[in-house]
């Protein structure tokens, strides 16, 4: 009975925090929330953890999640926070992570493909320079409406 909890704790704690790893580089959570199933914007939240010895470039993200996909960043001006696409990539340290998150670095993705069920696993390919990639699948989150956006 013991080992029943065990391997149920395991597993619940898994699905909760899925995460992927390549090259020493980890992409921990990720998720796409989408504030309601008629709404055709998604937005992609995750953690990417550089323990790597090398400097990598976020470039971007492929799937067939949405037609458009962009990596954004968030700006202050005149006390009012605007989000715009990244105008270079993004550069992650060695040693360093960097949180995608309501207010800060996030995925775009417009015009959403399909209408997508909560828990649906999502594949993608997040971009990084010199032709390295790291496949990964975004969990859906639906219905969680921190994200203002346009
Ligand atoms: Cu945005």
């Amino acid at each position: 009975m013991r080992y029943l909890f065990i391997i149920l704790y395991f597993f619940l704690f898994q699905a909760y925090s899925h995460q992927f790893e390549k090259n020493n580089i980890i992409i921990k959570h990720p998720v796409l929330k989408i504030v309601s199933t008629s709404t055709k914007i998604g937005a992609g939240y995750f953690k990417i953890i550089n323990n790597s010895e090398k400097e990598i470039y976020l470039v971007g993200v492929t799937s067939r999640i949405a037609k458009k996909q962009e990596v954004h960043e968030v700006i202050e001006e005149n006390n009012v926070f605007k989000m715009r696409p990244l105008k270079k990539n993004l550069l992650i340290k060695p040693g360093t992570e960097i949180e995608f998150k309501p207010q800060s670095y996030h995925l775009m993705f417009f015009e959403l493909n399909e209408i997508f069920k909560t828990d649906q696993m999502l594949k993608a390919k997040l971009n990084f320079n010199k032709d390295f990639f790291i496949p990964v699948e975004f969990k859906v989150v639906i219905n969680s409406s921190n994200h203002d956006h346009h």
